[in-house]
């Protein structure tokens, strides 16, 4: 997969592009990742990347003629439909489903805003979709990025292990993971689970299910809205339901 990122700040990625199962995947030639500095985009000799808003206000915003002239660039041996996404506050709200949708393309470009914002003319001219990554503001869609790309990338066949699929996740199936645990079995009298030192996989599975609905129950309550779930576990949350009421 190839993700091509547009920035002011290429500086940022360093570190987190490095490190890791995101260095694996570029080493092993599975994520081909390519940074681009948006201020090689501009023509002046300042090389001036923003600007005062139309209309007043404060903050300064992305000037257009760089990041349009960057996007172009890097699709000019792009496929037609390759996504131009647009990292911002304004998008719709990135999630496991939005990371497998993702890394179904063979190619992907990032454009990260900064400042208060960017040139509107971007987005109605080279944007083809918008990524928020939750309802908070960040002073820019750099660390954005570095989320999305790693959540992507767990999706690429080969990047996890052989044992691990990103399909067993948290998330994968609307519910969230049960605790986990390695040795000693003894730590500080805390003991690990009997069913898990036991070693019946059927018991282990079941078990493990029943603390993520329990967690999920806890921590996510709105999840269960939309997760599928069986006769038993359903039992079980109303099991759950009547501890709140005793
Ligand atoms: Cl994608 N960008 C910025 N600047 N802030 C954010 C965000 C993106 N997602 C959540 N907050």
């Amino acid at each position: 997969m190839r993700i091509d990122v547009l920035t002011l700040f290429p500086a940022m990625f360093q570190g987190p592009m490095t490190e890791s199962m995101l260095w694996k995947a570029r080493d092993r030639k599975l994520l081909d990742l390519r940074l681009h500095d948006i201020r090689d985009f501009t023509t002046d000799k300042h090389r001036t990347a923003d600007d005062i808003p139309y209309g007043g206000g404060g903050g300064m915003i992305m000037k257009a003629e760089p990041v349009v002239s960057a996007v172009e660039s890097v699709l000019a041996d792009a496929a037609p439909a390759t996504p131009v996404i647009l990292m911002t506050p304004q998008g719709r709200v990135f999630s496991h489903r939005i990371a497998k949708e993702l890394a179904a393309h063979e190619h992907l470009v990032l454009v990260c805003g900064r400042y208060e914002g960017i040139d509107d003319r971007v987005r109605q001219l080279v944007i083809t979709d918008e990524i928020s990554i939750g309802d908070y503001v960040l002073t820019g869609g750099e660390l954005a990025a570095m989320v999305i790309i790693d959540a992507v990338v767990r999706h690429i066949p080969g990047v996890l292990g052989a044992f691990w699929a990103a399909d067993e996740d948290s998330h994968a199936d609307g519910i969230l993971e049960g605790p986990h645990y390695t040795r000693p079995p003894v730590f500080r009298g805390l003991e690990v689970p009997t069913v898990l030192q036991q070693g019946d996989h059927g018991k282990i599975q079941q078990w493990r299910r029943e603390q993520g609905l329990r967690r999920t129950w806890e921590n996510r309550p709105d999840l269960l809205l939309r997760a599928k779930l069986t006769e038993d576990e359903k039992y079980l949350l109303a099991r759950f339901a009547d501890e709140m009421v005793k």
